[in-house]
């Protein structure tokens, strides 16, 4: 088999809270009077909750603001963010996932999260993958966000396999970026996917079980 591990990103791949993330970032971009739109939206995908903030403030145009006021807008980002994860169950892990997890597994391949969310442990938990993962490496244990390396080399050193033999799942174009800058290959969904940022770029994440295989 060409892999031995895969480390998966959480949101946009596992699981759909980035729709969440740009709820919450509009709602306090409009309160700022600061244009937001779901292009720059974009550009958060896989960016740590701060480094999105600065990409958000490249619109704004008033008082500079202190690291104080930044901290509060993000908190305040972040606790609307979380009020639509504690709407989350088990409902909100497709059955394309679980199949295909389930399928990889199978298959003998050790399975990781590598995700800069520091809400990734309330997320799994919410959806029902609290224990699955052989290795969890997330926003809570990096210093550098995507397309820094750091956050897959460090799932990758969990699990004690070397890079080379891991292939990353990513839907951000910073992701992939990532994932290659680590020395692994790397399959896209969705805004990666379409901006052929991956060594594979896929419609569905179906198309994981065969090209592992191949
Ligand atoms: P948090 P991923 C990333 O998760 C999101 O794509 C990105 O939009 C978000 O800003 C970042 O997590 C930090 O999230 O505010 O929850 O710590 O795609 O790397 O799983
Ligand atoms: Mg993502």
């Amino acid at each position: 088999m060409k892999f031995q591990a895969i480390i998966f990103d959480l949101d946009g791949v596992i699981c759909f809270t980035d729709e969440y993330h740009y709820r919450a970032w509009k709602a306090m971009a409009d309160e700022m009077g600061i244009p937001f739109d779901r292009t720059i939206n974009n550009r958060l995908r896989g960016v740590s909750r701060m480094a999105s903030l600065d990409i958000i403030l490249e619109q704004y145009h008033g008082p500079a603001l202190s690291d104080e006021k930044k901290a509060a807008l993000a908190q305040q980002k972040n606790d609307l963010y979380r009020e639509s994860l504690r709407e989350m169950s088990t409902a909100d892990l497709s059955q394309e996932v679980r199949e295909t997890l389930d399928g990889l597994r199978e298959m003998g391949l050790k399975l990781a999260i590598g995700s800069s969310s520091k809400n990734t442990p309330f997320i799994l938990g919410q959806i029902g993958l609290k224990d699955f993962f052989d290795a969890v490496s997330d926003g809570n244990n990096i210093t550098r966000s995507k397309p820094d390396p750091e956050v897959f080399l460090k799932a990758a050193a969990m699990l004690g396999i070397a890079p080379e033999h891991c292939l990353v799942v990513e839907d951000a174009v910073s992701g992939a970026e990532a994932g290659h800058a680590g020395g692994m290959k790397v399959a896209c969904l969705g805004d990666a996917a379409q901006h052929q940022a991956g060594d594979w770029n896929m419609e569905s994440i179906r198309e994981l079980l065969s090209i592992v295989k191949a």
